[in-house]
């Protein structure tokens, strides 16, 4: 009986996490990143996908990581989630032209 109340309270914890918690997708397209700026709330996760014919490409948080990520290439994508609020900036690497913005809200 114990069990079954445990499995039913997990489930719709499992189900209330799902609905809240979202994914947000922004394209990579022409050296640009699309929407550059994205408003997500606290457990969030945030896919880039590249959608170039060519040309790679990374997601650089300088504030939050030192060393440069991997890059993304063509049909590739990078996922990030966000567990605290606050205003993250981002960029590519190989462009730094290229810059983003995510604002993470509660
Ligand atoms: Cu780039």
């Amino acid at each position: 009986m114990l069990m079954k109340k445990l499995l039913v309270i997990m489930l719709i914890l499992f189900i209330q996490f799902s609905v809240y918690a979202k994914e947000v997708v922004v394209e990579i397209y022409k050296k640009n990143f699309i929407p550059a700026h994205i408003t997500i709330n606290v457990g969030d996760t945030v896919i880039w996908k590249n959608i170039e014919k060519r040309q790679y490409h990374n997601v650089w948080f300088k504030q939050l990581v030192k060393e440069e990520p991997v890059y993304i290439f063509p049909n590739e994508r990078y996922q990030r989630s966000f567990s605290g609020v606050g205003e993250f900036t981002y960029e590519c690497g190989p462009h730094p032209k290229m810059q983003g913005l995510v604002t993470v809200i509660e």
